[in-house]
C-alpha cells in the first residue's frame, strides 16, 4: 500500500490555518526557527525490520493483524512511515530474520519509497534450525573455538548481505555472558570475544563501521561480556578506527546518567550508533519518549553539543535507529510516535541557548543553567517539527492521517489477519 500524494495534500490543507497560527507562536520564542527547521528536514531515523510486527514477551506473543509477511512488506511499511513523516528514510535488517533473496529487486523496491539500508545486525543470540553448534553458552566468547568460528562466519555473512544492499555498518549485539558466579572466567571471555571481533573487523569494507552494542543484563543475569560502555569502549579502542560504541537507551542499570555517557563517548570520538527506546525498569523497549521525555531531551542536548564540538553532521555522522518493539500497540502507530518523540527532543536540544549556558556554567550560576535547559524543554516545538514535514511533502499530523485513511485496515485486507512478522 502507498499513501496517495493527494491524501497528504488534502490533509495538510485542512490543517493549514491552525498550523500557521501555532507556528507563529513559536516564532516569537526564537530567532533560530529557520535553522532548526532545516536541520529537522535533514534528520532521519532508521526503522528496525523487527519492529514492524507485534513484539512478544517471554510469556507470549499476540500477533497483530496485517503484519508484514516478508521483507518486501516490511519495506512497504517503512515506506508508509516515511511518506507520512519524511523522517524514516532507512531500514535496519536483522539477519537471519530478514535475508534478502534478490538484492537488486530489494534495493529497487526500497529506492521506490526513498529508503536506504542502515546498519545490518547479526544474531548469535538464538540457534537457527539446522545450525550445527549451539549458542547456549555464548557465541564470540565461547570456550569452544568451533562455536566462535561459526559465530564469526555468521557476522561476515551479515556484512556481505549488507554490502550488497548498500549498508555501511555492522551492529554486533551479543547475548554472551554468564548467569551464575563461577560459570566463566571474565578475562578469557573478554579475550575470546576480542579475538573473534578482530576477525570480523578485518572483514569490514574500508568505508564500513562496526558498532559494538553493550547491555547491562538479560538474557544473562550475572555478567554480560559487553556489559557497559566501558567494556564496549575497550573493545572499540582495541579493534581500531572503524569500531565504535553503540548506545541503546534501554541497556543501562536503573538511573544511569546516559547523557554523561554520551558526552564522554563523543569526546573520545567513539560514539557512532544509537538505539532509541524508552524504559522504566530494564530493556523494556517501549515507545521513545513515553516514560521519560526529559531524559531524552537531556541526551539530545549532549548529542547536539558534543557533535557540534567535533564538527559532526547531526543527520549523517551517527547511526540513528529506533530499537523498540512491544506487544500492545499497532507497530506502525507506535513507530510514528517514536519518531515524533525523537524529532521533538532534537528540536528542543537545538533550541538550547548554548552560549548563555556556557556563561551560566562559568559563573557557577546553577539556577540560570537549569532555567536555560527548561526554557528549551518547555517550549512547544511541535509546530517546528510539523513545518519540517509540511515543507518535505509529508503530513502535518502523521498519526491522524494514518488513522483517517485507515492504513491498518487496508493492510489487513491485503495481508490477512493472521500474519506473523519475523522478529522477537
Ligand atoms: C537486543 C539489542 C539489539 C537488538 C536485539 C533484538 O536487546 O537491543 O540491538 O538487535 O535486542
Ligand atoms: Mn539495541
Ligand atoms: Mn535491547
Amino acid at each position: 500500500m502507498r499513501i496517495a500524494a493527494n491524501h497528504i495534500a488534502q490533509h495538510n490543507e485542512s490543517l493549514q490555518a491552525k498550523h500557521r497560527a501555532r507556528l507563529h507562536a513559536v516564532l516569537q520564542e526564537t530567532d533560530q526557527a529557520e535553522a532548526i527547521i532545516q536541520k529537522l528536514m535533514a534528520f532521519n531515523v532508521a526503522i528496525p525490520s523487527w519492529a514492524l510486527g507485534t513484539g512478544g514477551t517471554r510469556f507470549g506473543r499476540f500477533a497483530g493483524a496485517g503484519e508484514p509477511r516478508n521483507l518486501e512488506e516490511k519495506i512497504e511499511d517503512v515506506g508508509l512511515l516515511h511518506a507520512l513523516n519524511n523522517s524514516s528514510g532507512s531500514i535496519s535488517l536483522h539477519i537471519p530474520w530478514d535475508i534478502p533473496k534478490d538484492y537488486t529487486a530489494i534495493r529497487e523496491l526500497a529506492g521506490s519509497f526513498g529508503l536506504s539500508f542502515d546498519a545490518v545486525n547479526s544474531n548469535t543470540f538464538q540457534d537457527q534450525p539446522g545450525q550445527p553448534l549451539s549458542y547456549k553458552f555464548g557465541s564470540l566468547q565461547h570456550v569452544n573455538k568451533a562455536v566462535r568460528e561459526q559465530a564469526i562466519a555468521h557476522n561476515i555473512d551479515v556484512i556481505q548481505h549488507g554490502d550488497a544492499l548498500g549498508s555501511k555498518a555492522l551492529t554486533v549485539w551479543l547475548a554472551d555472558g554468564s548467569s551464575f558466579p563461577g560459570q566463566l572466567n571474565f578475562r578469557n571471555a573478554f579475550e575470546n570475544t576480542l579475538e573473534s571481533l578482530e576477525v570480523i573487523y578485518k572483514a569490514l569494507p574500508s568505508d564500513w563501521k562496526m558498532f559494538v552494542e553493550y547491555k547491562a543484563f538479560e538474557p544473562n543475569f550475572y555478567s554480560m561480556t559487553v556489559g557497559d560502555w566501558g567494556q564496549s569502549l575497550l573493545y572499540a579502542n582495541k579493534l581500531g578506527p572503524q569500531a565504535y560504541t553503540l548506545v541503546d537507551l534501554g541497556h543501562h542499570l536503573p538511573n544511569a546518567n546516559i547523557e554523561q555517557i554520551v558526552s564522554l563517548l563523543l569526546m573520545e570520538g567513539k560514539l557512532a550508533g544509537f538505539h532509541f527506546n524508552d524504559s522504566k525498569y530494564g530493556d523494556d523497549d517501549l515507545t521513545v519518549g513515553s516514560i521519560n521525555p526529559y531524559q531524552l531531551f537531556l541526551i539530545f542536548k549532549e548529542l547536539v553539543e558534543g557533535m557540534d564540538a567535533r564538527g559532526m553532521n547531526h543527520a549523517t555522522d551517527l547511526g540513528w535507529m529506533i530499537d523498540a518493539s512491544h506487544n500492545l500497540k499497532d507497530p506502525l502507530e507506535d513507530l510514528l510516535q517514536s519518531v515524533e518523540a525523537i524529532m521533538l527532543a532534537y528540536a528542543q536540544a537545538l533550541l538550547v541557548d548554548a552560549a548563555a549556558l556556557k556563561v551560566a556554567q562559568l559563573n557557577n550560576d546553577v539556577t540560570q543553567a537549569q532555567e536555560i535547559l527548561q526554557q528549551a524543554y518547555r517550549t512547544d516545538v511541535r509546530p517546528l517539527v510539523a513545518e519540517a514535514r509540511l515543507r518535505a511533502g509529508a503530513a502535518l499530523q502523521p498519526l491522524q492521517l494514518y488513522r483517517n485513511v485507515a492504513v491498518r485496515k487496508a493492510l489487513v485486507d491485503e495481508r490477512g489477519s493472521n500474519t506473523v512478522a519475523t522478529g522477537l
